[in-house]
């Protein structure tokens, strides 16, 4: 559960309400026992925009066949996949998007983290359609972290920051943006929000 987090980020009477559903949960829980506990956690959905590898466009392989000899979709650890299913999440199990990442209102760019060879440590990186229908192909700073999902554009959202460089993962920094926007995300631990801007992708992160 991403409990820590949304305390943080809540006010006073958000936070009386967090930790009732929390206790609300943990008793559901065990009241269920472990089978009833398995059929909630399949019906945590997989997002709309997490795709798998072999959805990719045929021009956007190409690049990633000739650039990354060996790369695969690097796959997300099946604990937190479980931990995802359990607090209902959202699913994003693949580390593969389709979204409109430079917000011209067709959901026709992608994400993915990739990791070469089963080496760790991968590579993020999006492409971007552009108006003469090319793919342009970004690699986004930062790394993936353990998996990658959407900030919907025109929604508002709350990401977790340092107080200051090196300090506190007690800031609550809010967003709305008019693109997509990309997550990478060292699981509970810190998210990069990564959206396209006059060409190009910046960054409000987190970093580790
Ligand atoms: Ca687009």
């Amino acid at each position: 559960m991403n409990l820590w987090r949304e305390l943080v980020c809540a006010g006073p009477l958000q936070k009386a309400f967090a930790l009732i559903a929390a206790a609300a949960t943990c008793v559901v829980l065990l009241m269920a026992g472990p089978e009833s506990f398995a059929e909630e956690g399949r019906k945590s959905k997989r997002s709309k925009y997490a795709i798998t590898a072999d959805k990719l466009p045929g021009a956007v392989i190409k690049i990633l066949d000739a650039k990354y000899t060996g790369w695969e979709a690097q796959p997300v650890d099946k604990y937190i996949i479980g931990d995802m299913h359990n607090a209902g999440r959202e699913l994003y199990d693949t580390n593969v998007l389709r979204a409109d990442f430079d917000g011209d209102n067709k959901n026709d760019d992608y994400a993915i983290l990739i990791r070469i060879s089963g080496r760790q440590g991968g590579k993020l990186l999006a492409f971007i359609r552009n108006k003469n229908a090319v793919y342009e192909e970004h690699e986004l700073a930062g790394g993936g972290g353990d998996f990658i999902h959407v900030y919907p554009k025109n929604k508002e959202f709350d990401y977790l920051a340092p107080d200051k460089p090196g300090g506190e993962w007690t800031h609550v920094a809010r967003m709305v943006l008019n693109v997509d926007a990309i997550g990478s995300e060292v699981y509970e631990r810190a998210v990069g929000v990564h959206y396209y801007t006059d060409g190009k992708f910046e960054a409000e992160t987190t970093g580790d």
